[in-house]
This record gives C-alpha cells, structure tokens and sequence, in this order.
C-alpha cells in the first residue's frame, strides 16, 4: 500500500543516510581521517586504572592509594565505552526509527546512561549532610604512650588521615556559614585499625542521653509543614526544646557565641566531647578527653559577614578550605589530650566527666598536644570521599576504649545503622574512602555492593576446612581488648545520675569567661534568634533559662525583644572564669589569611608587586582587586569591582584610589558633581565601609590614603597609612594577630 511504500521510503532514506555517515562524517568510521577531536578531549593513550578504582580480588591487603593522584583531572582512556567496556561512537543521539521517528527500546545506551543517573544520588546525612574533605597525614610526638598502646600515638610514627568538616542542621546544599555547630570528624588510617575520631567545634552537646537525638534534631530541622527555616535555630521549634529541655542550654550558648559562625574550618577548635578510657602497655588506665588545637587560632566571622556570605559565596568554607590546600597554605591542628585519674566516681575536680553537658575547664587540666594533623590533599571525587566516607566512634585501636557516657553508648548504635540506608547496604567499608589501611581478615560476607571475591569456604569458627584460619589474635599480637571495667550492681532504670541535673553553672562559666565584644554578640544572637519566634510563651520561657544564666545577658535579651526580664528560679554560682574560652585577648600567627589590595590602574603602582610577593612570603594570600580584570602594571587581578566583597579578605589594602567608571553609579556622580576628579568609584568605599565595620585592619599608602578620608575612617583605631606599602604590611600584620580590631565593636554589655 501507499503509506507502506512511503515508510519503506523514509527507512531506506535513513539508512542512506547513517551509512553515510558512517563512512563519511563519524570520527573513526572506517576509512574516515583519523579523529580530530579538540582539546581538551583530544584522544591520548589509554591510563592505567587508579590504584583505588581497581576492585580488589580479595579484602586483604585493603588500603586506599596514599600518593597523590596521578590522573587528578583526567577520565579513565581516551574512549568513550559503555559501563561493560564496549567502545561507543554516539552519545548525544537516542537510537530512533528515523530521524523524526520515536525511540527504540532496544536502545541499551541511553537505557544504561539514563538510568544510571536516575540512581545518582543517594540519600544526604540526616545530620551533617553539607561538608567538606580533605587528606591529610598525622605525625606523633611520642607524649600519650605513658596513657595510650595506640601505635599511632607513638613517637614518630606517621599515618594517613581523611577529615570532613560538617554544619549540622542544613541540607547538603545549604550555606556554609549558617550559625550552627560544625562537624569535625577524622578518619586515622592506622596499621592497627582505622581510628574515627567524631568530634565537633564545640566540646559540650545538647542533651545527656543518645535517646533524646530525634527530638533535639527534629526540633532544630526545618518545620515539618513548611519545611522552612532551612539550616538554622532561628525559630520556635527550635527554642521550644531547648527551653523546656534545659540540659540544651549550654551548647546553645556556645552556638550563640562566635563559635556559631567560625571565619574557617582552618580556623576552629575540635573536641571529642565525650571522656575515653586509654589503655597503656601495662594496662593501666585513664579517662581522657581529644582536643584539637589550629595553628592559625580560633576565629569566627561577624554575623553580618556570615548573612553576607551566605549570599555572596554560599560555599565560603568548602573554597577556602580547598584553595588553601592548593595554594600549599596546609592547615595544621595539634591533637591534645585532658588526661584524668580513671577513678569509680569517673569524677574530676567535682566534674562528671560522663555527663556531655560539662567541660573541664583548661586551666584545670591542660591540653597536652600528642601529635600534628597537617591537611595537604584536596579530594579526586567528592561524591567518592567526601560524601561516601563513613565514620564511626566504635572504630577504635587497640589502647582507646569508650566510657559509659550514654551520649556515646547511644551513637556507637546510630552510625552504622544510618549508613546502612545511606550508602545501601553492609559493604560500604570496601568504598576506597572508607577501607582500612591496616589488613582486613574478617568473616563478613556477601551482600548488596559486595565488591570482595574472597576465597576459602569456611568464613565461620571454628573450621577446620580453612585450615583453622582466620584465628582469634593471642595476648602478644596487638588486638583490641575491651578493658574489664566492673560494672557496679545497680537496678535497671531510666535514669540519670544526680550529677546530670546542674544545667547552668557551666553555661554561667562560659557567659562569664567572655570579653565584652564576645557577650555583646552573644547577646544579638539571643535576641535575633528569638526575634524570629512567633510564639511569645517560648521567649519568655527562654528568658527565664538566661536569667538562670545571668541577669545582665537576661536583662540585655529581654530589653531588645520588649519583654520584662524575669529573676532567676536558681542559685546563681560564681565559677572561675575560664581564659581559654575567649577568643579574644589572644596573639595568633597571620599566615593563612587572606589579603585583599585595591589597585588603581591609572596612578602609580611602584611597590604593589613588592607587597604582593611579601604577602606570599608571610604565608598569607594576596588578592588584586582592580576596576577591571585582566593585567593591572602586568600583575594579574584576582578580584574585579564587580566580583570582589569585603566578606572573602581578613584585611583589606589601598595602593591606589579607583575613580568611577563613567557608568559606574549614576547617582553618586549627580551627588558630587561630574567634574569632582577626587571622586572614589563607591564600590571600593563599600569595600572600605565594610572592612570597617567588621573591624577588620585597613592599611593605605599613596594615593590610598585619600580612599580612607574620602570614606571618613582616617586616622580611627585599627587604619593603619604610611609612605610605603611594605612599612603599611607591616602594621597591618601586626593587628591581625588579634584577628580583628576589636575595639571598633560597641560593647555595652561589661
Ligand atoms: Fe553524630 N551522627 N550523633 N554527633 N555526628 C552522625 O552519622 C548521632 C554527636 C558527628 O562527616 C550520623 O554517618 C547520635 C556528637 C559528626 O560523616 C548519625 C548522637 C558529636 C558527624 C549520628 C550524635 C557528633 C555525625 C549522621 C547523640 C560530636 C558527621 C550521618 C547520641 C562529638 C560525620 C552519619 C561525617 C554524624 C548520630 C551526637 C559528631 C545519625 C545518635 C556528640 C562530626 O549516625
């Protein structure tokens, strides 16, 4: 028939065509030139597998590749090929009958590509869904072996290390510099084990017992109906809990502090929270908390930097994190211990130490540094490691052992358990990110994911078939020894020890251990967040928790929400300060940081090179920021008007005095006058205004010096001008060792 006739005819046109095709325009067709594909997808030699990529034949020996990666940027060969190997000539068409025709089911590369990324994603952490990687290595210095057998805490003694930083709260695509906690979790590849040190920036947590961890997060998550607000305890939800359940009380304080809003992960503190049990080589024992001190100090940003970043650059932290690495700016914390006397009270200086709510404070037990952590390698793949990497607090070498804190009872239950959702099954600690370095010999078998062909038949004991293998590790061969801890006769209950009720005297110690500028900011923190409340009872139940806490910071919050401050329903006690709570007060190194210098193209720029190269030399980062982008005097800008904020630079520099470009702001041109030439382009007096007003160190030379005037900050604390750059770089190093210029902050608040 005629409609026949005329399928047949397209089919037969078709069929013209790709085989014209074939021979004629598809790169590597037979008899076509060979493929003249452009860079940077020009064909090259096939690369080896990467060592990690390889599936290994059996689970031992495991470990992921520790060198750098040889083909950082690279795909695997030079051929596309399907997931079975078999090389493809067309990716970008379905398979159809005819051009105009529908798709064929028979099609198994767009079935395979499609359906492949329809499985992409898996599912985000419940908490602590958005992070940041990065490699690392860990050097001891010998000083915990008298308290720990951990090997890798003996002297000299190096080991590969993964960190992923953390915000708790917020999606994994949520702003890095909410007010939040963060995570800071370790992965210590040791020969005796891997090692997952779980910790968080703040060393104190909301609730005492694991049991209460849905309702704590449920209550900080978004609503339930609206699913707003997202990444962040400003609402009732969030304060309902924790007023009524004041235990919360003293990690919220801490999450109001600066330490809600660190500057950078490079930047803060890491705590394990809970007490440890160490073992030593005789068998003794000792409780003790993990610290982590960085090199570069313990900052944060002001909560007007931080809502800006929010916007300007959501990923702050997971770019500064990655750019200093590159730069070869490796971050560096040492690892310290509070060691105490392991006593049947499990009790120092009047502190339970197995209540998660409580610190000990430093000065009454110091911080023992027991080795370096230095971060040097960015990941190849962040879904691979950075969003596949599992830790767990029961991943523990021989010499650290768990107390029966019932925060970490609990958590040594959760970890596992979610990561079995998450990352679909039992076998995820064959992912490369997650593999042990030290042999793995165990009896675990089969499962989804399963990527080990292990052999032998008898993975159970004892056998006989196997050879008796694998055998349990006798006294002298390094295994892990639960320590016999007596567990006292005691009644089942559900309960907490007595000790467990004092909810405030710890958060009065932090309140008091603030300078002004600290409590000041404390108290915004308070007042916008419970501002955001809609219910009037939960800020007036939150009131009467800071009046718990202290009268003046009650007195503050409740002047600025309008309400009356209510007295306290406790005995307020007076604790010793303690000094090494505040971050201010403090001498730190200015290396790390980030330097912004404004450049003019039209005036002189004699010594912006010298500057910019002693900036490298003290470790710091400097950043051009000219009108335009390009060369400025051959020197490459870094930051435009148009991209570069206050927000990214620690300090800012002024060689030079930008006029406005014609178009620049209309209206600032109609304000002062077309003809005015000393004009300023405004962007570089926000520039200024902000760096101010987050007391930040300003330094000018030259024509910058008429930047400051113009912008009304000349001659106030921390604005430092002088007759050459390097005399102004020297100034300004010397005040950012106080971080900011603290002084510029209203303190009402003694
Ligand atoms: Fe976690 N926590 N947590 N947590 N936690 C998780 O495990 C949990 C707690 C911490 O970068 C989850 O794999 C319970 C304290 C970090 O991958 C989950 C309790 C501290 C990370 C879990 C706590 C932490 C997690 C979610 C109360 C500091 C991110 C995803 C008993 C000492 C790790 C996952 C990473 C992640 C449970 C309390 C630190 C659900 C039940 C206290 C840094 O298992």
């Amino acid at each position: 028939s005629k409609p026949a006739k005329a399928v047949k005819d397209v089919v037969e046109a078709a069929a013209g065509k790709v085989a014209d095709a074939l021979t004629s325009d598809v790169p590597g067709a037979p008899g076509s030139a060979p493929p003249t594909v452009e860079e940077p997808t020009t064909p090259h030699d096939p690369l080896p597998p990467k060592k990690e990529q390889g599936a290994p034949e059996t689970r031992t020996p495991t470990g992921a590749a520790t060198g750098a990666p040889t083909t950082a940027n690279g795909q695997q060969g030079a051929f596309l090929t399907t997931s079975q190997g078999a090389r493809l000539r067309d990716t970008d068409h379905s398979l159809k009958a005819g051009p105009r025709g529908p798709v064929l089911l028979q099609d198994h590369h767009l079935r395979e590509k499609i359906t492949h990324f329809d499985h992409e994603r898996i599912p985000e952490r419940v908490v602590h869904a958005r992070g940041a990687g990065a490699h690392g290595v860990f050097e001891a210095y010998g000083k915990a072996e008298g308290v720990t057998k951990a090997g890798f805490l003996a002297k000299g003694r190096t080991t590969n290390v993964f960190v992923r930083f953390s915000t708790v709260l917020g999606s994994r695509g949520s702003a890095d510099t909410v007010r939040d906690t963060r995570g800071f979790a370790t992965k210590f590849y040791t020969d005796e084990g891997t090692f997952d040190l779980v910790a968080n920036n703040m060393p104190v947590f909301f609730i005492q017992d694991a049991i209460k961890f849905p309702d704590i997060i449920h209550a900080g998550k978004p609503h339930p109906d609206r699913e707003i607000p997202q990444a962040q305890s400003a609402h009732d939800t969030f304060w309902d809990f924790v007023s009524l359940h004041t235990e919360a009380q003293h990690h919220t304080m801490w999450n109001m502090s600066d330490r809600g809003i660190p500057r950078s992960y490079r930047m803060m503190e890491g705590f394990g929270v809970h007490t440890f049990r160490l073992v030593n080589a005789a068998g003794e024992t000792a409780l003790a908390k993990f610290h982590w001190k960085p090199k570069l100090g313990v900052h944060s940003l002001t909560w007007e930097e931080a809502q800006l970043l929010g916007g300007v650059d959501p990923d702050f932290h997971r770019r500064d994190l990655y750019d200093a690495i590159e730069a070869g700016a490796f971050p560096e914390w040492e690892l310290g211990l509070q060691v105490f006397p392991d006593t049947p009270e499990e009790t120092f200086a009047g502190i339970d130490l197995l209540d998660p709510t409580k610190i000990v404070p430093e000065e009454l037990a110091p911080v023992q540094p027991v080795g370096k952590l230095t971060l040097n390698r960015t990941p190849t793949n962040f879904f691979a490691e950075t969003e596949q990497v599992a830790f767990h607090v029961g991943h523990l070498p021989p010499g650290i052992d768990v107390t029966n804190d019932p925060l970490l009872q609990g958590r040594l239950f959760s970890y596992v358990d979610t990561q079995l959702t998450r990352l679909g099954g039992p076998n995820f600690s064959q992912v490369p990110i997650n593999r042990p370095h030290a042999p793995v010999n165990d009896m675990l078998r089969d499962g989804f994911h399963q990527q080990a062909v292990h052999a032998g038949v008898a993975p159970y004991r004892p056998n006989s078939l196997d050879g008796g293998n694998p055998f349990p590790a006798g006294d002298t061969d390094g295994a892990f020894v639960d320590v016999p801890v007596t567990v006292t006769e005691a009644p089942k209950v559900r309960a907490n020890p007595a000790s467990f009720d004092d909810h405030y005297s710890q958060v009065r110690l932090f309140w008091l251990s603030m300078s002004p500028v600290e409590k000041e900011h404390i108290v915004r923190a308070y007042t916008f967040e419970l501002g955001m409340c809609y219910h009037q009872a939960i800020r007036e139940r939150q009131l009467q928790c800071l009046a718990n806490i202290d009268p003046v910071l009650c007195a503050e919050v409740a002047t600025g929400l309008g309400l009356p401050a209510p007295e306290p329903t406790v005995p307020l006690v007076d604790p010793a300060p303690s000094p090494a709570l505040s971050q201010v007060g403090r001498q730190w190194p200015a290396d790390g940081r980030t330097m912004g210098i404004v450049v003019d193209p039209t005036a002189g720029l004699d010594d912006v090179d010298e500057v910019r190269r002693a900036v490298f030399a003290a470790g710091m980062v400097p950043l051009l920021v000219a009108p335009h982008g390009g060369l400025v005097g051959g020197l490459p800008v870094q930051r435009t008007f148009a991209t570069g904020r206050s927000v990214e630079f620690d300090v800012l520099l002024l060689a030079g005095a930008p006029a406005p470009a014609p178009d620049a702001s209309p209206a600032r041109d109609a304000k002062a006058g077309a003809a005015d030439s000393a004009a300023v382009d405004p962007r570089v007096l926000l520039l200024v205004d902000e760096c101010w007003r987050h007391a930040k160190a300003i330094g000018a030379w030259g024509a910058g010096v008429d930047v400051l005037r113009q912008a009304g900050v000349a001659g106030t604390p921390g604005v430092v001008t002088g007759g050459s750059g390097a005399e102004v770089l020297t100034a300004v190093q010397q005040l950012l060792a106080a971080h900011r210029v603290w002084e510029r902050f209203p303190a009402s608040v003694a």
